[in-house]
């Protein structure tokens, strides 16, 4: 559904003294809120707990599209003092800026059990299933932050996640669940525009924040990733510390006239693999053998928003949203994106 301008022009001359607010233009203009809103009227009997979540995320993000604008007026680029994260990676201040916000906006939402972020060690707990804890939202709050300083688009990726019953207690154990049980999943790329793109399992929509009246409005529905284009996305430096089957596919890309495209940050990576198309690739190395990636908040939202467009995401020859997590900051190589482009590359994956 596009933003239909002319429509949008036509409120405000109709009512030109007041500002149009997206529900007020029907159809073509369509914010995040009343897109969520339309999607849960879909499930019979649903709880309005979608839009609640989702709320508190366009809440978090407006709010970190902001800092990360401002970041260098108000001074909080650059390394926060010599902190390091669970990674052992050097946290930058706006890493720390980003994991506050959303969990100040995502911690008072009544339904939410527990949130896992790259930043922290340990699950934040918030309340039992039985008090009502019924999701888990995962998330990288600032991926590709080492790029912040030259102003490269950087990003969120969240995944959403029900807990059970049984596991009253929204630690650990209780969302080390495979990517294929997320019931949403998604990303926001802070870059020339702030872009929110998600999926709740019914295809991959893409909004963007207006910030003239501060709301996430509809731009695409249902993406589906072009196929056919020849593009691979890999940091290729490290060629020499790839596997073997890694290499031969780079040599057969190089004589079969692909053309290489890496931002190193991946949320603006997989976006432009979204959009254009191609093959996104952060494989294994010599001396990380399961790839920097990490797998709940990084490589399974991805793969949840590059299949629901009709691509694939792969590791280690099979998808990755099978695989069953044993830690919460577990790494995984990672192979996505147009269906025809992941199937090139797994021709000389060895088995
Ligand atoms: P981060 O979560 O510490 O920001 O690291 C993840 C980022 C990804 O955005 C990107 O794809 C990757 O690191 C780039 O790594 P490399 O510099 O090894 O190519
Ligand atoms: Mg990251």
């Amino acid at each position: 559904m596009p933003y239909d301008l002319s429509r949008y022009r036509g409120l405000q001359n109709i009512m030109p003294d007041t500002n149009p607010i997206p529900e007020l233009a029907g159809d073509n203009l369509t914010s995040l809120q009343s897109h969520i809103l339309a999607e849960e009227r879909r499930y019979p009997g649903a709880t309005g707990d979608f839009s609640w979540i989702l709320s508190a995320i366009a809440l978090a993000t407006k709010t970190i599209a902001n800092k990360v604008r401002r970041a260098r007026i108000d001074d909080v680029l650059g390394d926060f003092g010599d902190n390091r994260n669970v990674h052992e990676e050097q946290q930058q201040k706006l890493d720390v800026i980003a994991n506050e916000i959303i969990k100040a906006c995502l911690g008072a939402r009544a339904n939410i059990g527990a949130l896992v972020s790259e930043e922290d060690e340990e699950p934040t707990v918030l309340r039992t299933h039985a008090d009502g804890g019924r999701y888990a939202v995962l998330f990288d709050p600032l991926d590709g932050s080492s790029n912040l300083d030259f102003s490269v688009g950087v990003g969120t990726i969240f995944s959403i996640i029900r807990l059970e019953d049984g596991h009253a207690t929204g630690g650990e154990q209780a969302v080390l669940r495979k990517g294929a049980r997320q019931v949403a999943a998604g990303y926001v790329l802070y870059g020339s525009s702030t872009v929110f793109v998600l999926t709740t399992g019914n295809g991959v929509d893409m909004f963007v924040l207006d910030q003239s009246i501060g709301a996430y409005v509809l731009v695409k529905s249902k993406l589906k990733i072009p196929d056919g284009t020849k593009i691979y996305s890999i940091n290729e430096a490290y060629t020499q510390r790839f596997p073997q089957d890694i290499r031969e596919y780079l040599a057969w890309a190089h004589e079969t006239n692909y053309t290489s495209r890496y931002i190193g940050s991946m949320v603006a990576d997989v976006h432009r693999t979204l959009l254009k198309g191609g093959v996104f690739l952060y494989p294994p190395t010599n001396d990380r053998a399961e790839g920097k990636l990490r797998l709940l908040y990084e490589a399974n939202p991805m793969a949840m928003v590059i299949e629901e467009a009709g691509g694939r995401a792969i590791a280690r020859g099979r998808r990755i949203l099978d695989i069953v997590p044993e830690s919460l900051h577990q790494r995984t190589p990672v192979i996505l994106g147009g269906a025809e482009e992941v199937d090139h590359v797994e021709r000389f994956l060895n088995p």
